[in-house]
């Protein structure tokens, strides 16, 4: 039994704004995120013009934009079953999100204003050095509001690493530390939930606080120039706060298949030996794997590549095995509704570990040297992204808007999810294809032999704007009206 804790009656309505307001402005990004995804397709495509300048806008805003709003959207999951194990103040909630939308702001003018197109990436020094494309002042800007969005989640993790603390003792304790080795044995009323926080916590808290360090130094090195950076050790910075961030958005947003599907089958998801054991692998794993994205850099240091590739091999696989199997027994002969919640949890289990198997390719030294900076990447990482970290965000929006019930799956939203399916497959797997034709990632421009996968692309990335589209107009017009008081723990 886990007790419970009474919060406030205001707090409770903070809270309940605060994650309407997340899962709201993260479909409405998400949507337009998209459309700037089609466009991009859709111009190496030829299907429209829009010059590289702009092509390169677009990239970095569909980059930035993308990665942040996951980023919103996976915590919005994982604060709200948190909330019920740990007191969390809504304020804080708030604090994050104004954060955030200002640097939203900063982001946007830099790119649409300043005309800023260096990547999300910023990868030193093309902020410094854009030819006369966009001014000092805009990759400045550009680079604050990272910053500022960076800061805004520091500040929640603060909290949540304070509350985590205060209960368990330390975080080593909220882990199940003591369990893997062997000091204790597991207690099954330990939440599943408190273990992926702690786990995103301690991983993320660590990759925003490089990434925090990294952009410091690029803006100084922007207003003074004499001031040279070491490229390498920036890169190795900036792969390294971006690989762990974009992981930690679906190691957050994972919590609603631990906490959801339990709910629908009727059937407990405890903690165990090799979901503490995972999870504690995955700690470590998750930040020691980023020189992957460095395969190419023959200046780092040899036993680093060797790491990022053997580890790679292993990285995401603990927690994924553990979750995919444990998804697939509490389904397996549950009689489970299928409701669009529940179809997307199970269809983010499939994008997981089908994003998985291009990505532990690529992180082979010798298919790098061939892979690397090809479309592959983009087919790996959409793989994922679009049919596992989405269909999280989704599924748990649609049992929220549902008033946390199992609702009917309507016609329309079996279209819905069909059309978004087929869309997201097509969008794949034409990244895919594109990448084992060498065609190069991040090129404004095609050859007109590459085209016809850029256009396929595109058609299969309306598909997903669509079904998206659909997805959003539902979810908003319900869930501001949803009550999630649920948000109180009820543990029977
Ligand atoms: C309709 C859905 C989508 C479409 C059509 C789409 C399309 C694209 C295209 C065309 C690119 C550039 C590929 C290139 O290098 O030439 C791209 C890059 C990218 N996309 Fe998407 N995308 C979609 C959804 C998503 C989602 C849901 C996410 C994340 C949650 C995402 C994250 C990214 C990231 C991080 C990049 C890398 C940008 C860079 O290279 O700097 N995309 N996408
Ligand atoms: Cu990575």
């Amino acid at each position: 039994m886990t007790e419970q804790i009474n919060y406030s009656e205001q707090e409770n309505k903070l809270a309940s704004l605060g994650i309407k307001a997340y899962l709201i402005t993260s479909m409405l990004v998400f949507s337009l995120m998209m459309l700037a995804g089609v466009t991009m397709r859709a111009a190496q495509g030829t299907f429209i013009e829009i010059g590289a300048d702009l092509f390169y806008q677009v990239m970095t805003v569909h980059g930035a934009g993308m990665v942040g709003t996951a980023g919103l959207g996976g915590t919005a999951v994982l604060w709200y079953f948190l909330r019920k194990y740990i007191n969390l103040s809504s304020k804080v909630l708030w604090v994050n999100f104004v954060i955030f939308l200002i640097g939203v702001v900063l982001i946007l003018g830099s790119i649409f204003v300043g005309k800023f197109a260096g990547a999300w990436t910023f990868l030193y020094p093309l902020p410094a050095k854009s030819m006369g494309v966009w001014s000092v002042e805009s990759a400045a800007v550009f680079m604050l509001g990272l910053l500022l969005i960076g800061t805004g989640f520091l500040i929640l993790y603060l909290d949540i690493g304070i509350k985590l603390i205060k209960k368990y003792g330390n975080l080593g304790n909220a882990l199940g530390l003591p369990v893997v080795f062997g000091m204790k044995p597991v207690d099954p009323d330990h939440p599943t939930t408190v273990v992926a926080a702690t786990m995103v916590l301690i991983v993320n808290f660590i990759g925003i606080a490089a990434g925090a360090v990294v952009l410091v130094l690029c803006l100084f090195n922007l207003y003074q120039p004499d001031y040279e950076l070491d490229p390498l050790l920036i890169k190795n910075l900036i792969y390294f706060f971006g690989h762990v961030f974009i992981n930690a958005t679906i190691y957050s947003a994972v919590t609603a298949v631990y906490e959801l599907l339990p709910k629908y089958t009727g059937r407990p998801w405890k903690v165990s030996k090799p979901f503490y054991y995972a999870w504690a692998a995955a700690s470590l794993m998750v930040m020691a794997v980023y020189p992957h994205h460095l395969l190419m850099d023959f200046v780092m240091p040899p036993w680093l590549l060797v790491i990022g590739q053997i580890l790679s091999y292993c990285s995401g696989i603990p927690v994924l095995a553990v979750t995919a199997y444990g998804a697939l027994m509490i389904v397996y002969r549950s009689g489970i509704k299928w409701d669009l919640c529940s179809s997307m949890l199970l269809l983010s289990m499939f994008g997981w570990a089908g994003g998985v198997i291009p990505a532990i390719i690529d992180a082979t030294v010798t298919v790098n040297k061939v892979m690397h900076n090809t479309m592959w990447v983009p087919g790996h990482f959409h793989f994922y992204l679009v049919l596992g970290l989405l269909p999280m965000i989704i599924g748990f929006c649609s049992y929220l808007a549902a008033n946390s019930q199992p609702s009917k799956a309507g016609a329309i939203g079996k279209l819905a999810f069909a059309t978004y399916f087929v869309g997201a497959m097509g969008l794949i797997l034409t990244f895919l294809a594109s990448g084992a034709d060498s065609v190069p990632r991040r090129w404004a421009v095609h050859l007109p032999e590459w085209q016809y996968l850029s256009q396929l692309g595109a058609i299969a990335g309306s598909m997903v704007l669509i079904g998206f589209l659909i997805f959003t107009l539902q979810n908003l017009a319900r869930l501001p009206k949803a009550k999630i008081q649920d948000v109180q723990i009820t543990d029977k």
